[in-house]
């Protein structure tokens, strides 16, 4: 017999996971949001949280909390949609936990049990942020930040992030590689791996950082490229996606989801991070690189692609939005789901379509206001002309 407010728990958690999620009202052309939520920390299994042994748990309280859930890897296989969660406990450690759903937009439920890595480095101490590539050599990779502290270092809160890699076939047994060595930059967040081959390499999406949360003399969003996966070594990185003086980038940028191949370019889409007096602000924002070329930049809108809206607007890192997870299905929908204000996880739909307009006839930054303001006058010209 379990004690009674099991069953109250219980039922909440298959409320929301019975849950239809459907496009809210919010439009601007270039995708959907959605009304609720993905996933949220209250999806948590009943029995991640609490103790159900009635000798061990009396009144029976929650043991295990969960904080958060947020930045989700995405990938479909055989036609089921799966988030590799960012879980947050309330001990502040995160790990990885499979949520699977049958649409892709609703009824995301977590797997019995957490992802277990191979815990094959001593001094790492939080891990988070995974990109899944499914990637032509038929593996699935994970590429999640490997946080340690910096040894040495008698400020506390000095740290050292690197990337971790994985691979996998099913999400369920996962092989540890060697972390990734940028020779150039001594500290990497937020790496993806390009799905294809590029020169017959591997090629990954870097962010060189000087330090743990300054990217510093870290210009951007970089390319590189290494022929060993399992002993991953990268020598030049190439930026392609510049931090840019009073843009939304200023601060700090990084790579999303693994691009997405559109018909005309890789469909990239990024977060960029500005400061302000309310702290860091992080956005999303969108640019394209050549089929053949993903390390050449062809298509530059400007501006935010997706800001925190509403409700997104507040949590644990208020002001936040974040992806490393999008879905791109055979119809040519594309699901993008994204994190706001590291507590919960949402989805925007759209088509590769509408997100390959948006990339080529959205107008570039033209990085001045007097040449903002031209440009907008002579937008609002021609659609003048048109009333
Ligand atoms: O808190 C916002 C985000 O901060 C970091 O991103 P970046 O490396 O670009 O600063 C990451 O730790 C990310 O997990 C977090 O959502």
């Amino acid at each position: 017999m379990l004690h009674k407010q099991y069953y109250v728990e219980q039922a909440k958690v298959e409320k929301l996971t019975a849950r239809k999620n459907q496009k809210s009202s919010y439009y601007n052309g270039i995708y959907d949001r959605y009304e609720y939520p993905v996933l949220t920390r209250e999806f948590a299994p009943v029995h991640w949280r609490y103790d159900l042994d009635e000798e061990t748990n009396p009144y029976f309280m929650e043991r295990l909390g969960i904080n958060a859930v947020m930045n989700s890897g995405a990938i479909e296989l055989n036609g089921k949609y799966y988030l590799v969660v960012r879980v947050e406990g309330n001990d502040r450690k995160s790990f990885f936990a499979v949520a699977e759903s049958e649409t892709g937009i609703d009824g995301f439920c977590f797997w019995d049990y957490p992802v277990v890595l191979p815990d094959t480095c001593p001094e790492e101490t939080n891990v988070y942020d995974m990109r899944l590539t499914k990637h032509e050599d038929g593996w699935i990779y994970g590429l999640f930040c490997s946080e340690s502290k910096e040894k040495d270092n008698p400020d506390l809160s000095a740290a050292v992030a690197e990337a971790g890699i994985v691979r996998t076939k099913d999400l369920k047994t996962w092989e540890r590689l060697d972390n990734l060595k940028t020779l150039r930059s001594p500290q990497q967040r937020n790496v993806a791996l390009h799905p294809e081959f590029v020169d017959g390499k591997y090629a990954f999406y870097t962010r060189p950082m000087d330090g743990f949360i300054e990217t510093g003399s870290g210009g951007g969003i970089g390319f590189g490229l290494c022929e060993d996966i399992c002993h991953a070594v990268i020598d030049e990185e190439k930026i392609i996606s510049r931090r840019i003086y009073h843009t939304l980038t200023e601060s700090k940028n990084g790579a999303g989801a693994p691009p997405i191949k559109g018909k005309k370019c890789w469909i990239h889409i990024a977060h960029g991070v500005r400061n302000t007096a309310a702290g860091l602000r992080y956005v999303l924002y969108a640019f394209g690189t050549d089929l053949k070329e993903p390390s050449r930049v062809i298509a530059e809108p400007s501006g935010v692609f997706l800001a925190p809206f509403g409700n997104e607007r507040v949590g644990d890192v208020s002001n936040v939005v974040f992806t490393n997870g999008a879905i791109a299905k055979e119809n040519g929908e594309v699901y993008i789901y994204y994190a706001s204000c590291d507590t919960r996880m949402h989805v925007a739909s759209t088509t590769i379509d509408k997100l390959e307009d948006y990339l080529f006839a959205t107008p570039k930054d033209p990085l001045r206001s007097p040449d903002c303001v031209r440009q907008r006058c002579e937008f609002i010209r021609k659609n003048l002309e048109l009333l």
